[in-house]
């Protein structure tokens, strides 16, 4: 069960406006999707590279996931993500050797995904994505 491509790479960043605009220069294109996710209290900008995606995340609220990520370890890459065909099935073959899940089911994601997370401590310090188009 390979991967399919890298779906997207996420950046913390502080301030989501002046990343925009930086990005926006940097990579020649303007954001193509900007979305909320309140469960995770981040606010997300989406730009497209080639076949794969720049995702700016801004914390929404100091709980955050992206919020303690920049406490602690300042703006930057926060992790990367793979597209998978079936998130169901890739999760169970993954846990079967070993890797680690931050959640048990799969959970709505930003741009129609469905998503799940692999603890850092499991790749090498890398918090990995799995996701997953949603087609419901
Ligand atoms: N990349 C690499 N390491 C990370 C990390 C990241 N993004 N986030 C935290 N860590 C490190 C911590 O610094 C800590 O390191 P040390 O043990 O060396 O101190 C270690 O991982 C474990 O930390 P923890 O105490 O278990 O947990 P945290 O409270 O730091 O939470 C994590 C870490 C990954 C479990 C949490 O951020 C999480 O649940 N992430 C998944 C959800 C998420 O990131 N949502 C935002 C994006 C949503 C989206 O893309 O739409």
């Amino acid at each position: 069960m390979n991967f399919e491509k890298i779906e997207h790479i996420g950046i913390a960043v502080k301030d989501l406006e002046e990343a925009k605009i930086r990005y926006t220069k940097l990579l020649g294109v303007e954001p193509y999707k900007q979305e909320e996710v309140t469960r995770e209290g981040v606010i997300t900008l989406f730009f497209l590279v080639g076949q794969t995606k720049i995702e700016l995340l801004a914390a929404t609220r100091s709980d955050s996931a992206i919020a303690k990520f920049i406490e602690k370890k300042g703006e930057g890459i926060h992790h990367i993500a793979y597209h998978v065909e079936d998130i169901r099935l890739t999760m169970q073959s993954l846990k079967s050797q070993g890797f680690e899940f931050i959640y048990d089911e799969p959970k709505e994601g930003a741009d129609n995904k469905w998503i799940t997370f692999i603890h850092p401590k499991s790749c090498n310090g890398v918090l990995t994505e799995l996701c997953q188009e949603r087609t419901n």
